[in-house]
């Protein structure tokens, strides 16, 4: 549709309180209650006592008397509305009266609202009593009506039974809003439901805790950040019972390993690997590092030659080794009743612990600088010993990988010294390479395991938990690959939303009060647009020998300054305008992790490995890199030869392209202050992410719409034998028409387009009592039928 397509939205004012508030002069006149801003901060409840003109006398709570000019007044809701359920349910839907309804709920603990289909889940940063056996029956059984995931999962469960259709429930949010939670909790509601075959509903939720352990982490935002986003599938047969679980593994961009398993529980993309080596102040590396340190039994810590975190390099270099709150011991100890749950055998779990502890040690190897081209060379002391014991290669090998390498001279390799700066990067990638692929080989462990014995039968839900929304002080690669995957994901749900709703109304011209909504198309040309887009041409200078981050960022700015998202900035950054807010991205390091730093005798080290797992890894990665015909199928390979950013962008297409296939159910998570503490309300930060997330107009649009659609066919032939025959016509639009007239359905209720009826909530409901009475034999159907409209 042409029309929506061009929408401008940086030209429209993000809220229209004219096209559902268009009755504002009438709660002025009536005095009714309104919300004001008498001292210019916070919306104030009050009622208006006098007009004059054009200021309104406005009595406050506390019993004070302001003057407020009355164009600034915004009508509240009556009283008998103080928070309901359903945002929808709203006579006024203007933001003050939003965020009240969501703090009122919130003050008692009912963190979720619904704004129309969409579920808004406030984090309540406690536990609230809302979870449980209880409730998962009383949501079951329909005894519950208010709500909540558990509801959501429900109507996810039926309509997957009832119409055969694959269900996904996508959950979005920024960091720390509690999506994963949400995700969980979900994840619990259908194990619940779906239980009693032999315990896989059991590994369906512990997989969480394996993870969360290596691929969680502390973040400024969130003492448990996922660093990659997940897409769990739970597979269900005939009779409602799970009967297998899939992941699906989008491999990580470095690691590049070979998909194996047909059939998996859980896609992931992109695990941020940078982490593994390089920490922000106050952050923490992956919990498994802390965990393992913390928690390893005396023999194990023997065999690792383990010693404290705070004695790891990549662990101590950012004034932070514990979480307030946090028994890193006692998650160990989970941890490890979660392997076993998963039928990771012992054997596996060493060798898991191994790689951990072989990376901690590879951090804590040093250089020393031997000549005045600040040549070095690998200091031999127990962190060389301990990491290539762990690994299992000489001590010698490793120093020499982490030393020199390989170039082509003729026909020959001769081998060149290494700089300091590039022995520290050659043995990070390292150790972001083993990191990744461990973590790439435990996906594929457990799915695995879930997929035993299992046949697929095409019915599933889908769980997407992403990485949310970042925004720091200093923003680099990963925010820049984590924020396009949020802009994605917040395009699907427009579409969902509003686009396809939109469009389908016009399209069978059907007249009803368009909504204006944030299309981030702009933002998406702007990262993904051939053959000049922000991902192309920074694979372009990644490319290009001599190209550094500031030609980068002046090739940015040449070439891409007349999309409204991007704004070139001083030095060598750039700003994008998201979807939820502007960030401003450094452009240091970008090229760098945009490539893919591993060197042939790091490789060629590893495949040399008498260790399982190290050989598996860099087998992996030369399986994929080998040219087509191998096992690897086309797009595996072609992802490949890619940089970084596009082969993320490659494992989101699928991704999303997945999520296509299914009918969603959306959840927006919602964080109510920053400093992450229960009973903390930041009236101006949830509404941020309200405007942001476009849930407002979400509801505008359901309240406005007619969410249940029928073609004239589908309705003549459930309902025209309710008519007298000589009332049916030939046509099925008009016999649409008699029917709805035989029944006095009242005009508003209804609209006929060209192919379909589209009805207001409720009325089919309305419909199908009669038709049921009528079966049933109570023949006096119009007189039944005006009962029940009233
Ligand atoms: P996120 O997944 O949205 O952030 P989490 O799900 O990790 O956020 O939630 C952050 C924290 O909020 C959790 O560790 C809990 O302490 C708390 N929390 C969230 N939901 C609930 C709930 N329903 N009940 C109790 N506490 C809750 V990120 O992964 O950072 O985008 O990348
Ligand atoms: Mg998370």
């Amino acid at each position: 549709n042409a029309k929506l397509a061009n929408l401008d939205p940086g030209s429209l004012p993000r809220f229209r309180e004219s096209q559902l508030d268009d009755n504002v002069g009438y709660f002025i006149k009536k005095k009714l209650r309104i919300w004001c801003r008498p001292r210019n901060c916070g919306w104030e409840s009050g009622k208006i006592q006098s007009t004059s003109g054009e200021k309104a006398s406005v009595l406050l709570p506390d019993g004070s008397v302001v003057t407020v000019p009355t164009q600034e007044l915004v009508p509240a809701n009556p009283d008998i509305l103080e928070g309901v359920d359903d945002l929808i349910q709203l006579s006024y839907l203007n933001e003050p009266s939003v965020l009240h309804n969501l703090q009122h709920r919130y003050s008692q603990d009912v963190i979720y609202s619904k704004a129309g289909p969409v579920l808004v889940a406030v984090n309540p940063f406690k536990d609230v009593q809302l979870y449980g056996n209880e409730f998962v029956t009383a949501y079951r059984q329909k005894l519950l009506d208010s709500p909540h995931v558990y509801a959501i999962a429900d109507t996810a469960y039926d309509e997957m039974m009832t119409d055969g259709i694959n269900q996904s429930i996508i959950i979005s949010g920024e960091s720390g809003a509690g999506k994963t939670e949400t995700a969980k909790i979900a994840m619990q509601y259908l194990a619940a439901l779906g239980g009693g075959s032999g315990g896989i509903e059991s590994e369906v939720v512990q997989t969480s805790c394996i993870l969360e352990a290596f691929g969680n982490a502390k973040t400024s935002r969130n003492d448990n950040s996922s660093r990659f986003g997940k897409l769990i599938e739970i597979h269900f047969n005939g009779t409602g019972r799970i009967c297998g679980a899939k992941i699906q593994t989008c491999k990580h961009a470095c690691s590049g390993q070979v998909e194996l398993c047909e059939y998996h529980f859980l896609s992931y993309i992109s695990l941020e690997q940078s982490r593994v080596v390089q920490l922000t102040h106050r952050e923490r590396s992956y919990h498994i590092f802390y965990q393992l340190c913390a928690g390893a039994p005396s023999d194990l810590r023997g065999r690792l030659r383990l010693t404290n975190a705070c004695d790891y390099n990549y662990l101590n270099q950012s004034d932070c080794v514990e979480i307030h709150g946090v028994d890193d011991a006692q998650k160990f100890s989970s941890l490890m009743g979660a392997l076993n749950t998963v039928r990771i055998c012992k054997e596996d779990q060493e060798h898991v612990f191994e790689m951990i502890a072989a990376v901690l040690w590879l951090g804590n190897i040093s250089f020393l600088v031997i000549d005045n081209e600040n040549h070095i060379e690998v200091v031999a002391d127990e962190a060389v010993i301990n990491a290539a014991g762990l690994i299992g290669c000489d001590t010698e090998d490793l120093m020499l990988a982490l030393s020199t390498r390989k170039i082509q001279a003729g026909k020959d390799h001769v081998s060149k010294s290494l700089t300091l700066q590039q022995a520290i990067d050659a043995r990070d990638a390292l150790a972001k390479f083993i990191y990744a692929s461990l973590f790439d080989w435990l996906v594929e462990k457990i799915n695995l395991s879930l997929a035993v014995g299992k046949q697929q039968t095409g019915r599933s839900i889908s769980i997407l938990d992403i990485y949310g929304f970042e925004s720091f002080k200093k923003n680099s690669f990963e925010q820049f690959c984590i924020n396009y995957a949020n802009e994605r994901l917040q395009q699907h749900f427009n579409r969902h939303l509003f686009k396809l709703e939109q469009e389908e109304y016009e399209l069978d011209g059907i007249d009803w009060t368009k909504v204006e909504f944030e299309d981030n198309q702009d933002c998406l040309d702007l990262f993904e647009k051939k053959p000049i887009g922000l991902i192309s041409l920074l694979d372009e200078e990644s490319n290009f020998p001599k190209a550094t981050d500031i030609t980068f960022a002046t090739k940015l700015k040449q070439h891409l300054s007349a999309n409204r998202c991007l704004k070139g900035e001083r030095g060598g950054a750039f700003s994008v305008r998201h979807y939820a807010g502007e960030v401003l991205y450094d452009t240091g390091e970008f090229l760098e992790k945009n490539r893919d730093p591993l060197n042939s005798v790091t490789i060629e080290l590893l495949s040399s490995c008498t260790r399982q797992l190290p050989k598996l890894f860099a087998s992996a990665l030369q399986q994929s890199q080998k040219p087509a015909g191998s096992l690897i199928q086309s797009g595996m390979l072609a992802c490949q030869k890619h940089s970084v950013a596009t082969k993320f962008k490659g494992q989101l297409f699928k991704l999303m392209q997945q999520l296509e296939s299914t009918r969603p159910h959306f959840i927006r998570c919602i964080k109510p202050n920053s400093k992450k503490i229960p009973g903390v309300f930041e009236r101006d930060l949830v509404l941020e992410q309200l405007r942001c997330c476009g849930v407002l107009e979400v509801v505008r649009i359901s309240r406005s719409g007619y969410p249940t659609r029928m073609t004239h066919q589908e309705f003549t032939r459930r309902y025209a034998f309710l008519i007298p025959e000589n009332n049916a016509h030939q046509d099925p639009l008009s016999t649409s028409v008699a029917i709805l007239q035989q029944f006095n359905i009242l005009p508003e209720m209804y609209q006929v387009g060209y192919t379909k009826l589209f009805f207001r909530p409720g009325q089919i409901g309305a419909l199908e009592d009669v038709r049921k009475q009528f079966l049933q034999g109570s023949l006096e159907v119009q007189k039944c039928f005006r009962g029940h409209r009233a």
